[in-house]
């Protein structure tokens, strides 16, 4: 298949005006029949129709009520094309035949747990009827459901129920239609025996909308985070964009097949069931913080993505960036969570997200810029705007975006002229942040001029090559930056030289502790004024721009900054650059057989933050975690997964032992109270099972035996599994024997196992393969053992390459099932090229293998030969 460029983008030649769908689900087959109103975007013009679809069998075609001979239109595996059709306005009405019981792709129509639903993001429409599958083709949808009532008492789709009944031989129908246009990516349907937990929310201009969120009749009970998540998303996007709900029905249907997290179809909401269903007993604080921001950022989409849609699918992260940006804005908000300093730790799991996830990508085979498809960027960016303009200038220009282009398919460029024009802002060379791929790299140099009473950021940039783009201009670079005094104190900054002239810091009369420097050079210098000692500087605060910061700051800047930092932010950063470089240098140690010894320094820090009983709790659960493995291989020149295991098991032993009390005591002081609150931090549990005296072990046990939630109950037990033995197979065994009828709770257990780190592994994970309750047509199951798998590095990078030959001949079984969750799996070797050479030999055979085997998916293709290139 031909790659498919920005640059070829072509307006379509026809455009739909209503699409009448009716649908006979059946248990051998359903029959969709298909009547679409055709219009030339070109009056008088009638170049050939040529409409997508793929896996169906055609039925009929007519044309205005006429059949079409054969020799009328054109059929091949991916179109059906009807090379001369009439001018002017027509209708065509198109039978096909889908097979949705077969349907393992979970793409189309497809059965999950009984039960009918959809998913057509972003290509799936295509596999239920012939169409011009791309998102600017804006329609009005009815849609003609048509089952047997007692499997299917339940028949949903987009917007408004316009009429129901029963019919003979015991079936029944229901007719749905969406008074909004939309492209197809967006239509759902759901059929099945689902029960809803009902309730309403008014909008401020006086609608009651009702809200209903469908599960399985058992399941019911466990949707209450659900809907208090959907009711504050509603009041949230009110409250801060002035954005009402804009129908009287929204339903949420929870399904237990899911490729992804969930889908934003127009009215009718399809989750994976973990991001809806969750009890005390059986759901985590991470899995309940999850649900509030999908159910949120799903909602969202109404707006950004639904009422004003994408052009193509280059322009994925106008829809997504934007709404990611929106749910992490959202949760930020302290109605949401415990208190004050959750806002900070909401954005440090953002950006160690983008860190662990976008960063690595940007610096492998499939870097790719933030157009077409990256959202965690994205929202980093649609951040930035906010950053430049303010909360005020930002709203100004997201009204301007609605007032435009409600209702039409537009493009990131469309964003951002919303932005500057609302504002009469210069974005400068803002937008090759949507073109250009790779992470920026900035380095700042600091000096005082004890004379002039300055002080000065001389600021570079360098964006790295990357795949088919080897040189890069220079970007808009917003750097948030605050002094701070000998006291640890903010220094209130009045002027500073930018370019030669001097500049005010502030234009109002508020004090300025902060300011965004303006960084869109190769190489620039600030210079600050009226600074009367020498500051220690506090850059990119709040982590205003997705950059690598390379400064000169000293390691007791760095401590200093931990200390005192009025930015929470960057006092959390300025403890993991102090934790990286530390790593680093250990990690060289290990590799030199040089024996390692914990710089005293940092326990100590460790112990003033564990200690320090004004800081936030979640604040102080992050910031006792350490970098991640994955991280500091990617600081590395070669990675080696072996000696930064080593040194990170070497560090958390080490601060376990020495800080045992502190660490005991936090874990005694922190078990929840009587009534589970969500976001009760974790703390320090997960350094007990690094002990391995009984004393800690026998708390473990006790920990889990009295756990009254998940959260705890599952913390003691992971603190368990970290050691192998008697212990951990008795209490592992003891856990699905109590869990094993919930299928969620299963999930974290064959996750848990999976991603050990305990040697040998991969056979254990082999052995779970043939578990009963493991199934690789289930795409949860599959992330929790086989994805969970690939991110445990000691095992899936083992040295003798049985975890790279485990997950080769995973995907090649998985691409038979299901291409989409297959590929997902396959990136796992996409950097293979970061490893000492046995380990590419032995990634690279499995590369090979995948790209050469037979039937194999364009979606494994892609991944795995742009790996191999
Ligand atoms: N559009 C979907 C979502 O936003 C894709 N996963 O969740
Ligand atoms: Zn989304």
């Amino acid at each position: 298949p031909k790659e498919i460029f920005l640059k070829d983008y072509k307006m379509p030649d026809y455009y739909f005006d209503t699409v009448d769908l009716k649908f006979y689900l059946e248990e051998e087959k359903t029959i969709v029949s298909s009547k679409i109103s055709v219009y030339p975007r070109i009056e008088g013009s009638s170049p050939p129709l040529v409409l997508d679809g793929q896996d169906l069998r055609l039925v009929s075609v007519k044309l205005n009520g006429k059949a079409l001979k054969e020799e009328d239109y054109h059929l091949d595996v991916r179109h059906l094309t009807i090379p001369s059709p009439p001018s002017g306005k027509y209708d065509l009405e198109i039978v096909t035949e889908i097979h949705p019981q077969k349907n393992t792709s979970l793409e189309g129509l497809y059965k999950s747990s009984g039960n009918f639903c959809t998913q057509c993001e972003a290509e799936g429409f295509r596999k239920i009827t012939f169409y011009q599958d791309r998102p600017d083709i804006m329609a009005k949808y009815t849609v003609r459901i048509e089952a047997d009532k007692s499997l299917y008492p339940v028949l949903l789709s987009n917007g408004n129920l316009a009429e129901q009944g029963d019919l003979e031989d015991g079936r029944h129908y229901a007719i749905w239609e969406d008074p909004f246009k939309k492209p197809c990516y967006l239509f759902a349907l759901v059929a099945g025996q689902l029960q809803s937990r009902d309730d309403a929310f008014i909008t401020r201009s006086g609608r009651n909308v009702s809200l209903r969120i469908w599960t399985p009749a058992e399941d019911v009970p466990k949707t209450a985070h659900a809907m208090y998540s959907l009711k504050a998303a509603m009041k949230w996007d009110e409250d801060v964009f002035g954005l009402e709900y804009d129908l009287d029905l929204f339903n949420v249907v929870a399904v237990p097949d899911f490729n992804m997290g969930a889908m934003e179809n127009k009215s009718l909401n399809i989750f994976n069931s973990k991001l809806v269903l969750a009890s005390p007993e059986t759901a985590t604080d991470a899995d309940y913080a999850a649900i509030l921001g999908v159910i949120g950022h799903e909602y969202f989409h109404n707006w950004t993505g639904n009422r004003v849609t994408c052009r193509d699918w280059f322009q994925l992260s106008l829809k997504e960036g934007l709404t990611v940006f929106r749910d992490q804005a959202s949760t930020r908000i302290p109605e949401f969570s415990s208190d004050m300093g959750s806002r900070t730790v909401k954005r440090i799991a953002d950006v160690s997200n983008l860190r662990n996830y976008q960063f690595p990508q940007d610096a492998g085979p499939m870097a790719h810029p933030v157009r077409p498809h990256s959202y965690i960027k994205g929202a980093e960016v649609v951040r930035m705007y906010k950053t430049l303009l303010g909360s005020q200038g930002f709203r100004k220009g997201m009204d301007l975006y609605f007032k435009r282009h409600d209702g039409q398919a537009v493009t990131c460029e469309d964003f951002f002229s919303a932005m500057r024009d609302a504002n009469d802002a210069d974005f400068a060379n803002f937008l090759s942040w949507y073109s250009q791929a790779g992470t920026p790299v900035v380095k700042i140099n600091t000096s005082y001029n004890s004379e002039a009473h300055t002080f000065s950021l001389k600021i570079s940039q360098e964006i790295p090559p990357t795949p088919g783009q080897s040189v890069k201009e220079p970007t808009f670079i917003p750097v948030a930056v605050g002094l701070l005094d000998s006291k640890g104190k903010d220094i209130l900054l009045s002027s500073l030289y930018h370019n030669g002239t001097l500049q005010s810091v502030s234009n109002s009369n508020q004090p300025v502790y902060t300011t965004v420097l303006r960084v869109t050079k190769k190489e620039e210098e600030f210079v600050f004024t009226d600074i009367f000692e020498r500051p220690v500087p506090s850059l990119l605060r709040g982590y205003s721009a997705p950059v690598r910061l390379e400064s000169d700051l000293t390691e007791s800047d760095l401590f200093f900054l931990l200390a005192n930092d009025s930015d929470e932010f960057n006092r959390w950063e300025a403890g993991q650059i102090l934790a990286r470089k530390l790593m680093l240098n250990l990690v060289d140690d290990f590799q030199h057989n040089k024996p390692l010894v914990l710089n005293p320094n940092f326990v100590n820090g460790f112990k003033s933050i564990l200690c320090d009983l004004s800081l936030d709790k979640e604040f102080v659960a992050k910031a006792i975690t350490l970098p991640g493995e994955g991280e500091i291989m990617d600081m590395m020149k070669v990675a080696d997964p072996d000696a930064v295991h080593a040194v990170r098991t070497f560090i958390r032993n080490q601060l376990a032992s020495e800080l045992r009390l502190e660490f005991f005591n936090t874990v005694v002081n922190n078990r929840s109270t009587e009534t589970y609150v969500f976001n009760h931090p974790n703390l320090a549990r997960p350094y007990l099972g690094c002990l391995g005296e009984q004393e800690f072990t026998e708390l473990a046990l006790h920990e889990y035996k009295s756990a009254t939630n998940m959260t705890e109950q599952f913390a003691a037990l992971a603190a368990i599994a970290q050691k192998p033995g008697k212990t951990r197979d008795d209490v592992l065994a003891d856990f699905y024997g109590k869990w094993k009828h919930d299928f969620l709770v299963v999930n974290k257990w064959f996750a848990l196992q999976s991603t050990s780190d305990i040697p040998g592994n991969v056979e254990n994970v082999r052995k779970l393969l043939n578990h009963p309750a493991f199934d690789l047509r289930n795409p949860n199951k599959v992330y929790s053992l086989i994805g969970g798998f690939c991110g445990s590095p000691v095992n899936f990078h083992a040295k003798d390459g049985s975890g790279y030959e485990f997950l080769g001949e995973l995907v090649l079984q998985l691409d038979k099932l299901n291409p989409q969750v297959a590929s997902r799996m396959v990136s796992a070797f996409s950097r293979w090229k970061r490893y000492d050479e046995s380990r590419q030999n032995f990634a690279k055979a499995q590369l090979e293998k995948i790209v050469s085997s037979n039937g194999l998916s364009e979606n494994v293709f892609e991944i795995a030969s742009k790996s191999l290139a």
